[in-house]
């Protein structure tokens, strides 16, 4: 399968998937019915099973990371190739098969305003649920963070998201592998370096096969920790985005 070449005005979808087998190849396909014109990159994150064969009969360029780095890690492996690549877009979409690749040409669509598009489940075409704590820690973080960037964003830690020309550089040199700073501390560095971030509806499932990296039972934990994640972030120095033309 062809799925397109490198160059300016590009897309580059990054899949980073850990011990994603089972689900990986139906992902690949899904992407490219939904953008066949983009690139697809999967990062194995040092997977113990089969992801890269899979990836790779599946149509897919794959990076093979020679051990587990975590999602952080595997997006900024993602985000130096679209930048070697002169990629005017990343989609990152997640290798479990929750997040719907149709909704990548909305994310991509906002780019013309934005340098950062998050989706948020948080909407009415998403039947996607989260309860009781874990509800109110994410309300709680996407509160600080909505309030941090002076734009409404209902769900921080969502990884189904967008980065135009400006945001693809920062994210190659600075994409924490932390818990939690490959999603919020990303917004943070994203406003420490003067990008500008929206969101936009998408529809998320609940995962089907393979394992969840977080549970939903430490949520006061994850708040705090959350919490902290914003707050160091805040105190770094982040580098400024040079003006990309759009
Ligand atoms: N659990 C886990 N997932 C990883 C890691 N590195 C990359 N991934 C991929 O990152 C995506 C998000 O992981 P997931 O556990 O579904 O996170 P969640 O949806 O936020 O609970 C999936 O596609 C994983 O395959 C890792 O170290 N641990
Ligand atoms: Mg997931």
């Amino acid at each position: 399968m062809d799925t397109g070449t490198a160059g300016t005005g590009k897309l580059l979808v990054v899949i980073p998937a850990f011990n994603e087998e089972a689900a990986i190849a139906e992902v690949i396909a899904s992407v490219v019915r939904a953008v066949p014109h983009a690139d697809v990159l999967v990062v194995d994150d040092g997977s113990r099973d089969a992801t890269s064969e899979v990836a790779r009969r599946a149509g897919a360029r794959v990076a093979t990371l020679p051990f587990n780095l975590g999602v952080g890690g595997a997006m900024r492996t993602g985000f130096l190739h679209a930048a070697r690549g002169g990629y005017a877009a990343v989609v990152q979409v997640d290798g479990d098969g929750q997040h719907d690749p149709s909704y990548i040409p909305h994310l991509v669509a906002a780019l013309a305003d934005h340098d950062v598009a998050v989706g948020t489940r948080f909407s009415p075409q998403c039947t996607y649920t989260v309860n009781g704590p874990r509800r109110w820690a994410m309300a709680g973080v996407a509160g600080v963070i909505s309030a941090l960037l002076g734009t409404r964003i209902d769900d921080a830690t969502s990884g189904f998201r967008a980065a135009g020309p400006r945001a693809i550089p920062v994210f190659a040199q600075h994409y924490p592998a932390e818990y939690l700073g490959d999603t919020l501390e990303t917004l943070v560095i994203a406003h420490k370096s003067h990008l500008t971030v929206t969101q936009v509806p998408v529809a998320m499932r609940q995962r089907t096969t393979g394992r969840p990296s977080h549970g939903g039972v430490r949520s006061g934990v994850e708040f705090v920790r959350a919490l902290c994640v914003v707050a160091l972030g805040l105190v770094r120095r982040w580098p400024v985005a040079a003006d990309v033309a759009p």
